[in-house]
């Protein structure tokens, strides 16, 4: 894999900027640069919006934050998995390289968004998820994007598989075609 494109959304003061200290992560022994785009949240960047739109097309890979102690940051995810989905031409078979993250676990006494309607999120809607303290644990947020990488890889080799199948189906009929026409 080289390297890939990765958008940071989410509303705002979830911690979006704060989970962006690491970008580059060793797959397979190689270091992969990660082409990050954060921004700070507006109107214009919320989920039906334009540039949020545009955003979705630049990108190969997602991290949606929200804060457990902000319920209508996780409201916003939900959107915005829904935007993804339906802009971006996911034909079925791939995991959608989607990567939810719950920040400021440590806030715990503040919390409002349970764990596992984050975990059930992320079940329904066939992406990972991470609960995590950006500014307090930078390991979780590794993970967080191994975990992302990782799907990007896994998605990238079943459009190859696919597109492997398809040739080889082209070149069985082009065989069978001129079988036909030798016939005649
Ligand atoms: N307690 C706690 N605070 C956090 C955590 N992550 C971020 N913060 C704080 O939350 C505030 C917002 O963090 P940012 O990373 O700037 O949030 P953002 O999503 O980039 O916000 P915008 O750029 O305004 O959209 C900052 O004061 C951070 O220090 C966390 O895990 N725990
Ligand atoms: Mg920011």
């Amino acid at each position: 894999m080289d390297g890939a494109n990765i958008v940071v959304l989410g509303t705002d003061n979830v911690g979006k900027s704060e989970s962006l200290y690491s970008h580059t992560v060793v797959v397979d022994g190689r270091e992969q640069s990660l082409n990050l785009w954060d921004a700070p949240y507006s109107q214009d960047l919320s989920p039906e919006s334009f540039m949020c739109e545009k955003r979705v097309q630049w990108a190969d890979g997602f991290v949606l934050v929200y804060s457990i102690c902000d319920r209508a940051s996780f409201n916003t995810v939900t959107r915005l998995i829904q935007t993804i989905k339906s802009s971006k031409d996911y034909l079925g078979f791939e995991k959608i390289p989607i990567v939810i993250v719950g920040n400021k676990r440590d806030l715990h006494h503040r919390r409002t968004v349970l764990s596992e309607e984050g975990r059930l999120l992320a079940l329904s809607s066939d992406c990972q998820f991470y609960e995590v303290s950006a500014a307090e644990n930078y390991h979780s947020v590794l993970m967080v994007f191994h975990g992302l990488v990782d799907r990007i890889r896994e998605s990238r080799m079943s459009v190859k598989k696919l597109a492997g199948i398809k040739g080889i189906v082209k070149s069985m009929s082009a065989v069978f075609a001129r079988r036909r026409t030798d016939s005649l």
